[in-house]
């Protein structure tokens, strides 16, 4: 009995020795310690030895059944601890291995030019306002001298939410509510940038497109501040090299009024496709507050005087960039938009 309990500790020792998984250790020590296996078999029948063999049997095989389990403990321990540091190593983050880039994004070509519009008359002292896109037709058009019926109202056609409200079409809105909301004759000077809308499409004009209106209100203001202010604007965007002429205009809330040109950029003025061989760009509208508009606002034109402007802000981009369709600052074709990064 004691030379195949000897037999039976080799084999299992040699068994767990050889084995080199995790699943290998777990079925021998089911095969060797389970409830089936050959330790439980002896144990269970020790009643059959002779009574004085018991008790050194029952030591025998329980010194074995430690011995067993002692070394498919260590065994066990070995390859989990191998298990996790393989684990490890395959799930390891390579840091060194470059990433994937992602693309920077930037600034529309419209932002940018809006933005350096704005920074030039902040530079001034005009104070930036803003103003509701959908609009009443009292401060869109009636207090801007245009009543009903005004043929003028023709050239600003919009998008009617109802009789009385409208999608803007000009900024020239908020400077009045601006005027409205100060006490009657305070001197100011702001400027009105935002999106408006007008039924237009071509390559020059898009039902929606952003503008800078501009106000200056004080006492004895002429044509003479008008024209200074905007030179010293239009050299500012588009270099100390350029001239500016005033052509006599009509525009329903000033009087005079005026268009200001700039000498072509493209070709210095000596004519080009451009400028038409006209050696001249068309670059915004002009002129002093009209009396009724200044009276509606609750200032008194007797004393108090203006000048006021607005440009298109994609008229003034495609001039910078020599852009010659206004539609492709809205297609959102990347190949176009990412020239401006
Ligand atoms: C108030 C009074 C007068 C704003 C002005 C223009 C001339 C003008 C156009 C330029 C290109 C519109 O985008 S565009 O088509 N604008 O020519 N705008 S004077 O006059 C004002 C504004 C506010 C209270």
């Amino acid at each position: 009995m004691k030379e195949e309990l000897r037999a039976l500790k080799e084999k299992a020792l040699s068994e767990v020795k050889m084995a080199d998984s995790l699943e290998l250790l777990k079925e021998l020590r089911i095969k060797y310690l389970g409830r089936k296996g050959p330790m439980t078999e002896i144990l269970r029948g020790i009643g059959k030895l002779m009574p004085n063999e018991r008790p050194q049997i029952g030591q025998i095989v329980n010194e074995i059944k430690n011995i067993l389990e002692t070394e498919i403990n260590k065994k066990t321990v070995f390859w989990e601890q191998k298990a996790l540091e393989d684990k490890l190593s395959n799930e390891k983050v390579d840091i060194s291995l470059t990433g994937r880039k992602h693309r920077e994004g930037h600034l529309h070509p419209v932002t940018l030019t809006m933005r350096k519009i704005k920074k030039i008359f902040m530079c001034m002292g005009f104070d930036v306002m803003e103003g509701p896109e959908i609009e009443n037709d009292y401060y869109n058009f009636e207090a801007l001298n245009l009543p009903q019926d005004h043929p003028a109202r023709d050239m600003q056609d919009t998008f009617y939410i109802t009789n009385e409200f409208l999608l803007r079409t000009q900024t020239s809105p908020v400077q009045v509510r601006t005027m409205q909301s100060r006490e009657s004759n305070t001197t100011g000077r702001v400027i009105a940038p935002g999106t408006v809308y007008r039924c237009d499409y071509d390559a020059t004009h898009s039902p929606m497109f952003h503008q800078v209106e501009g106000l200056l209100v004080d006492k004895d203001i002429s044509l003479a501040d008008l024209k200074g202010t905007l030179e010293l604007f239009l050299r500012e965007m588009f270099g100390s090299s350029v001239k500016i002429r005033l052509r006599p205009s009509y525009f329903p809330f000033t009087e005079p009024s005026a268009e200001v040109d700039i000498s072509c950029v493209m070709c210095g003025g000596k004519g080009c496709r451009v400028c038409k061989n006209s050696g001249w760009l068309e670059i915004l509208g002009s002129g002093m507050v009209h009396p009724n508009v200044l009276r509606m606002s609750g200032y008194n034109p007797e004393t108090m005087s203006g000048f006021a402007f607005g440009l298109g802000v994609e008229r003034i981009a495609m001039l910078k960039y020599g852009i010659d369709d206004l539609r492709l600052f809205f297609e959102n074709d990347l190949r176009f938009i990412r020239q401006f990064k």
